[in-house]
């Protein structure tokens, strides 16, 4: 038999990374298939949100797939696998802000910014990950400067322009939910840095065995993922009676 096959069967029951690249892989599908089906139950004007809550976490499924067999076939950590997920899918969380708060007001280079920001996050954390040399130099200078996109939304959903938008908003659902996302920013996307820390060379990585980043990452990515599609999917309901 190959022994690839054999390979993604295999989970060892004291290995909670290869357990949450299944249970990660299950959740985003499931996810998936329920904002697809809820998307008919809404109103017209929340159809796309829901339908980009479902591509993000649908995004997610597929490179779970692919980074649960990578995992399980021993090679370690999926660096590629995972920044091209999180460069598909957390653009597509700006956009989420950025559709909910359109009837607010909200411009394209609103967007744009959040854009911007989060690929200056991700392309920078992929240089201090992909590009190790073990050191605790390269890591810390790449993740400070991946920060520095971090904190622009982190920013923008609190005090800056989103926030003013949200305020503007004359639906409370509207203006609840943002709130609600700009928890996840800070609480969610926090466990990122965490992770990234734990990577060999990290502040972190004396604590922690070389994978265990992609624990903080597994959970973190359905906490968010999901999370910021059940906000939207909490606005859209309640706005749709
Ligand atoms: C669905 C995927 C999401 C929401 C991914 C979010 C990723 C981050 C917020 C990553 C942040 C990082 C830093 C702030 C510094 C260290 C490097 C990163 C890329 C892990």
């Amino acid at each position: 038999m190959n022994t690839i096959f054999l390979d993604v069967m295999k989970i060892e029951v004291d290995d909670p990374v290869a357990f949450t690249f299944f249970t990660g892989y299950m959740s985003m599908l499931a996810a998936s298939v329920f904002f697809f089906f809820e998307r008919g139950q809404v109103d017209g004007k929340w159809k796309t949100s829901m339908l980009v809550s479902g591509l993000i976490t649908g995004i997610a499924a597929v490179h779970y797939y692919y980074m649960r067999d990578y995992y399980a076939s021993g090679n370690g950590t999926p660096v590629a696998l995972r920044y091209i997920d999180w460069t598909l899918t957390v653009p597509l969380m700006c956009l989420e802000f950025y559709l909910l708060l359109k009837p607010a007001g909200a411009k394209a280079s609103f967007m744009w910014k959040l854009i911007a920001a989060s690929v200056l996050m991700l392309v920078a954390g992929y240089i201090g990950e992909a590009f190790t040399d073990g050191s605790t130099a390269h890591s810390v200078k790449w993740g400070v400067i991946s920060a520095i996109g971090y904190v622009y939304v982190l920013y923008s959903a609190w005090l800056g322009e989103a926030k003013t938008l949200a305020a503007a908003s004359n639906s409370p659902a509207v203006a609840k939910g943002i709130n609600a996302l700009a928890w996840f920013v800070l609480v969610g996307w926090a466990i990122y840095p965490i992770g990234y820390m734990a990577m060999p060379g990290g502040w972190l990585s004396g604590m922690f065995q070389p994978t265990d980043v992609n624990l903080f990452y597994n959970i973190a990515d359905a906490i968010n993922k999901i999370g910021f599609g059940l906000v939207v999917y909490g606005i859209a309901t309640s706005e749709s009676k």
